[in-house]
């Protein structure tokens, strides 16, 4: 087993970025040092960590309100802490936003990882343990049809702003241990859902929505296919990964739930509707089918059988159980939403962050 070492997470108050946290923190056998590097966006959220600094804030936890796109300030923040992992999560993530307004994907998702690999390179020069993990995304393999599936061979054919973005940090991820011998992994995983997760995405606005009683937006006909995985279940493949995979190995993560957008909605309702007690069938008629998205991608399914085969991890939460603890997280925490929708959390963190 790898030793895991000090770790450097980036984008640690989004939502994976979060899951990965809690998850660190909940290891027993874990003692090291973890610092989190997040710009704190509209995506990032201190909230969702101020029970970790609470608790850990200043020993084992600690916290920079960073852009990774300063590789001067990341170079001094690997070398104070002596980190020997980095997991790269932070990225501009929303599709939809992409197609209208690409340039901080540019920036962040490919300027920002060659930074951090700039400042990695040069911090381990004489430190070959020093692994580097990127986090992506199955999109970077485009859109299958009716048939098929992504391996970790399928060739790369990205077709959003959002998936170029990720598909070009990956080949610098992949030429960066190439050209200069850097340890690096890398993951391509299929759609998360979970507590935390910006309400932009579709399952926590559609709750959100169904909560609200306001139209449940389905793009165009509602045929198109996602591979649902439980964020939990991602993290812990994210850490199996960290402490067991080879350098330079690039791994599927998948959730064996391909649904298309109409059916996972149909599920989310009867799971809702039991939880609130409330009649499936007026929920049913909140479903609005509106303007499709420009390029959608028709289908994603992962075949992850490398990691199952290779390191025995499969998903353990079924759609019904993890969208009866998402719904649950959204309605039982009104704050978290409502410092969303009056910005009241860029207020807090104006006051508590500014200059740290
Ligand atoms: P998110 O949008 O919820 O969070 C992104 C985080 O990165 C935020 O906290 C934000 O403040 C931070 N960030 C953005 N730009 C930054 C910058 N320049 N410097 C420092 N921090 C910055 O995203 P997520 O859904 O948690 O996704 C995390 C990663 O996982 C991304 O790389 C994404 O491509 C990948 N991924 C996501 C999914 C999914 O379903 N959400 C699936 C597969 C892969
Ligand atoms: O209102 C909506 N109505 C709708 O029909 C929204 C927001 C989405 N959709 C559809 C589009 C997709 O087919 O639902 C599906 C899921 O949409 P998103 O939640 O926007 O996710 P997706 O575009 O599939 O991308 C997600 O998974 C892969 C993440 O946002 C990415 O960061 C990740 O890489």
């Amino acid at each position: 087993m790898r030793a895991r070492g000090n770790i450097l997470v980036t984008g640690g108050c989004g939502f994976i970025g979060t899951a990965f946290l809690h998850h660190l923190f909940s290891l027993e056998e874990y003692g090291g040092t973890v610092v989190n590097v997040d710009k704190l966006t509209y995506a990032g959220n201190p909230l969702n960590v101020e029970q970790l600094r609470r608790d850990h804030g200043g020993r084992r936890y600690h916290f920079y309100r960073e852009d990774i796109t300063n590789t001067p300030k990341i170079m001094e923040i690997l070398e104070k802490h002596q980190i020997q992992t980095i997991v790269h999560f932070a990225a501009e993530s929303h599709v939809d936003r992409s197609i209208v307004a690409p340039t901080s994907f540019i920036e962040t998702n490919i300027m920002g990882t060659f930074s951090l690999l700039e400042a990695a390179k040069a911090v381990w020069a004489n430190d070959p343990q020093g692994r580097f993990h990127h986090i992506s995304t199955d999109e970077v393999f485009g859109s299958l049809g009716a048939q098929g599936v992504f391996t970790e061979k399928t060739p790369y054919d990205p077709k959003s702003p959002y998936s170029a973005s990720k598909a070009s940090s990956d080949h610098l991820v992949r030429a960066y241990a190439h050209t200069y011998g850097m340890n690096t992994t890398l993951s391509n995983c299929s759609n998360n859902y979970g507590p935390w997760q910006f309400p932009e995405k579709l399952l926590p606005l559609m709750i959100l929505n169904m909560q609200h009683k306001k139209p449940l937006p389905v793009y165009g006909d509602g045929s198109n296919v996602r591979d649902w995985l439980y964020v939990m279940d991602h993290v812990k493949a994210i850490d199996l990964i960290l402490t067991h995979a080879k350098r330079n190995t690039t791994w599927n993560i998948g959730g064996d739930c391909e649904r298309s957008n109409l059916e996972l909605l149909s599920t989310l309702i009867k799971v809702y509707a039991s939880y609130t007690g409330e009649a499936e069938e007026p929920l049913r008629d909140l479903i609005t089918f509106v303007r499709d998205r420009p390029g959608h991608d028709f289908r994603y399914a992962i075949d992850h059988s490398l990691l199952t085969t290779e390191h025995g991890w499969t998903p353990q939460v079924s759609l019904e159980k993890g969208l009866w603890e998402t719904v649950r997280w959204y309605l039982e925490n009104p704050d978290w939403i409502e410092s969303i929708k009056t910005g009241a959390y860029k207020n807090w963190i104006e006051a508590n962050y500014t200059g740290r």
